[in-house]
């Protein structure tokens, strides 16, 4: 007899959730063959500074309370990133202070590097 008791807890991550249907609705209101708006393909970075709240390494996601970040008209604010690279988990130790840039993601903001 073998005792295999290996099972991947992994899938969790992969369930987070698809807002992007309701999006689609919405264009479909719109027919007279408009042209939809260009999504833009070259990936746009923000730079913003924040403090690490909270890291969640399994779930590959950060929290930082972030100033206000000009190029997105967004206020100070705290709220979860996903980080695009786990290396970067180095650099962010709760209660730092870091620079940082992101890009919008397909399923929110993503951290792409940290100072
Ligand atoms: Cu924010």
């Amino acid at each position: 007899m073998i005792k295999v008791a290996t099972t991947p807890i992994i899938l969790a991550t992969m369930l987070t959730g698809s807002a992007a249907f309701a999006q689609q609705k919405m264009d479909d209101m719109k027919g007279m063959g408009a042209p939809k708006a260009a999504a833009p393909s070259a990936q746009v970075t923000h730079m913003a500074t924040g403090v690490v709240k909270k890291v969640d390494v399994q779930a590959g996601v950060v929290t930082l309370a972030h100033e206000p970040v000009k190029t997105m008209n967004w206020p100070a604010m705290t709220m979860g990133f996903q980080v695009k690279d786990k290396m970067l988990f180095d650099k962010l130790t709760i209660g730092k202070k870091v620079d940082f840039e992101f890009a919008q993601g397909s399923k929110g903001y993503v951290v792409t590097s940290v100072k």
